[in-house]
């Protein structure tokens, strides 16, 4: 059976980081050495910037493994710590928040003006009866709003738990009455491409029938969309905020006060509310978000793209950046309203100088061309992120040379929910860079790429991703559900964590993530890994996106089943050739004959969750010619239909 990954072996180019880049970079050098020398002093030494009311004098706990606990007798406010300290530093002028709305109405808000609201909505919820240990349900779209909702649960110690906009009433109801939230807090409606979207409506079905922990529902106008409002249960946030004080004092909190749950798919049908406390989330998350993104937040305008219902949305957008002092842009609506310019609209017009998104945005704008961002001034960009899937090289070259006009760092951040913050990144000053490569697990983080006994697989093996020392960001457990936590994660190789990725380590010693595991192929005993086929066909001219899942064959055990979205903008080569044949040879010739994908079939859409994940299990079933599994998740289930009746009739 072969395990190799050939590319791994190779020679591959490296891109030095700018003599003026790493001169003016405000990271330590020497971050890794000490880590390397004293992990848990490093860490210690993490959680000293930020501001505890008690010090801590106890760095981890793992005495309840796997459950830490991180600066246990340590006490802070993770509020105080993204405001209060940056105001009484004397930066309350300071730029929190660009906000634009789709649109294009706009708000700008301070560190200063920031807190005042935060004050008051915390004001707000104790005046509802909200304590300690409460569950916040946060239903919102991306307004500043969102954001003060989140940091006011926090700053009373109650706990947020944000559902993303997009979710449905059965999935809000889930979720509400899986943690008892006690208080939910929505919108009247958002706008997405133009139309209102009526969150209220679909918060008020939730809660019809069900939802019995729901003492109040506080309702943000934002689209002025008619709603209706059930007395004695629903308020009008503007009205209730005008009538509490804008002065509230943070008390402090133990480093592991639960801090959010946030919910995420797993294997199986229930999704896992995992569970983040305080002290060692903010420490990882924003050590992280000012190491990786080389942050200056004097300088820099920094864009995170997520949604706030993401778990990069809570790290890199609220928790991160805020923590930091940084100025950050947030963008309501749709990146392709009024046109698909709207994305660089706002970097030319903020002045964007980090970006961070994800590869499935990249590759849908390498589909569309460059001259689209190319219109646009992107000078100001002086650093790129990823994250969310694994960026193929070619995807990577691309945000960098079109993006990035071919002179900025790109930074791979591979981490999950489970996780809390990126574990494997460059050091965009320090690290030569690779395209399509996580590469270094983060100071202060220990991982081992293994095989299934759990022996370290040797450079140019296929092997899983597993975490082998505790980290301050990791989840505190499943909600409610310490024995699936332990199932999950902890039991396929005791005492280490498995991600459930699959990954390997390069001749240089550089950690390449390879995918899920349960997207990882078996071809007649060779070991083939869904990214690596989509690489290759995505690195042929006529390919925007491809999508590879292992169908059952009888002869080989699986059989590599392609599906790929072709360029537009190629249209008039593809049809004086046969591009299905095409694509199965040059996989072939790129990987070797036994990746020669048996099929590919050219479809307008590939399927994606809501957070821009392809769905390969749909197509998995497409592909075994299986009913069609569960498609709530996907952002249009109509692309499913599509693609399965193109496949009846042969296509
Ligand atoms: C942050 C986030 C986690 C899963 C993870 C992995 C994939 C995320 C990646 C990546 C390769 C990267 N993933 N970042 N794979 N390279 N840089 O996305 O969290 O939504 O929980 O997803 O996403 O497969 O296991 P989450």
């Amino acid at each position: 059976m072969s395990d190799k990954i050939d590319y791994l072996l190779e020679d591959i180019e490296t891109i030095t980081p700018s003599p003026e880049f790493v001169a003016a970079s405000p990271v330590p050098t020497d971050l890794d050495e000490r880590a390397k020398a004293d992990r848990l002093g490093f860490w210690a030494e993490q959680a000293r910037d930020l501001h505890w009311h008690t010090p801590f004098t106890q760095v981890l706990d793992w005495s309840d493994a796997p459950i830490a606990k991180w600066f246990d007798d340590g006490e802070l406010n993770a509020s105080y710590n993204c405001l209060d300290r940056h105001v009484l530093a004397g930066n309350g002028d300071r730029v929190a928040i660009h906000w634009e709305g789709e649109p294009g109405d706009t708000r700008t808000i301070t560190y200063a003006e920031l807190l005042g609201e935060v004050k008051r909505a915390a004001n707000l919820y104790e005046s509802l009866g909200v304590t300690a240990g409460d569950v916040v349900a946060i239903y919102m779209p991306m307004l500043p709003e969102t954001i003060v909702a989140i940091l006011a649960a926090a700053r009373i110690g109650a706990v947020h738990s944000v559902i993303f906009g997009g979710f449905s009433a059965d999935s809000i109801r889930q979720r509400v009455e899986d943690a008892n939230a006690k208080l939910v807090v929505t919108t009247d409606g958002s706008f997405r491409r133009g139309k209102v979207l009526p969150l209220k409506d679909t918060v008020d079905a939730a809660l019809d029938g069900g939802g019995a922990s729901v003492e109040h529902v506080l309702v943000v106008q934002r689209a002025k969309n008619d709603v209706s409002i059930t007395e004695g249960r629903d308020l009008w946030w503007h009205d209730e905020i005008a009538q509490v004080s804008d002065e509230h004092v943070a008390k402090a909190f133990p480093a592991e006060q639960p801090l959010f749950i946030l919910y995420t798919s797993g294997t199986t049908g229930k999704p896992k509310g995992l569970l983040h406390t305080t002290g060692g989330y903010l420490t990882q998350a924003s050590f992280t978000h000012r190491t990786l993104f080389d942050l200056q937040p004097e300088t820099d305008v920094y864009w995170c793209t997520a949604d706030v219902g993401w778990v990069t949305g809570h790290s890199y957008l609220v928790y991160g950046p805020l923590a930091n002092g940084a100025t950050q842009l947030m963008y309501e609506g749709a990146h392709d309203f009024p046109d698909l310019g709207r994305w660089f609209e706002l970097i030319q017009k903020y002045g964007v100088t980090i970006l961070y998104t994800a590869p499935t945005a990249i590759r849908s704008y390498m589909k569309t061309g460059r001259k689209i961002p190319e219109a646009y001034d992107l000078t100001s960009i002086r650093l790129l992120g990823s994250v969310g899937e694994p960026i193929n090289p070619e995807a990577w070259e691309w945000y960098r040379e079109v993006i990035g006009g071919n002179r900025v760092p790109v930074v791979d951040t591979w981490w999950q929910t489970e996780t809390g913050a990126v574990m494997i990144s460059a050091i965009p000053s320090q690290t030569s860079l690779k395209p399509g490569a996580a590469q270094k697990p983060v100071p202060g983080i220990v991982v081992s790429v293994v095989d299934e006994q759990g022996n370290r697989v040797d450079p140019g093996e296929m092997g899983l991703l597993t975490i082998t020392e505790p980290w301050p960001a990791m989840a505190r457990g499943i909600y409610g559900d310490r024995e699936r936590y332990v199932e999950t994660y902890w039991s396929q190789f005791p005492g280490r964590y498995f991600a459930g990725d699959g990954a390997g380590v390069d001749k240089d010693g550089d950690l390449w993530l390879l995918g899920r595991v349960d997207d990882v192929m078996n071809v007649s005993g060779h070991r083939l890994s869904t990214m690596e086929i989509e690489s290759s066909l995505v690195d042929h001219p006529f390919v925007a996106e491809a999508a590879v899942v292992g169908a059952t064959d009888e002869t080989t055990g699986q059989a590599v089943v392609a599906f790929v979205v072709l360029k537009q903008s190629q249209a008039d080569k593809i049809a004086a050739t046969d591009p299905v044949s095409d694509l199965r040879s040059h996989v072939a010739k790129d990987i070797g004959s036994f990746a020669r994908p048996r099929e590919v079939h050219i479809v307008d859409e590939l399927p994606k969750t809501r957070s821009g994940k392809i769905m390969r299990r749909l197509l998995r079933d497409v592909a075994d010619g299986k009913a069609v599994g569960d498609t709530t998740t996907l952002t249009d289930s109509a692309v499913m239909s599509a693609i399965s009746s193109g496949m009846a009739q042969g296509s």
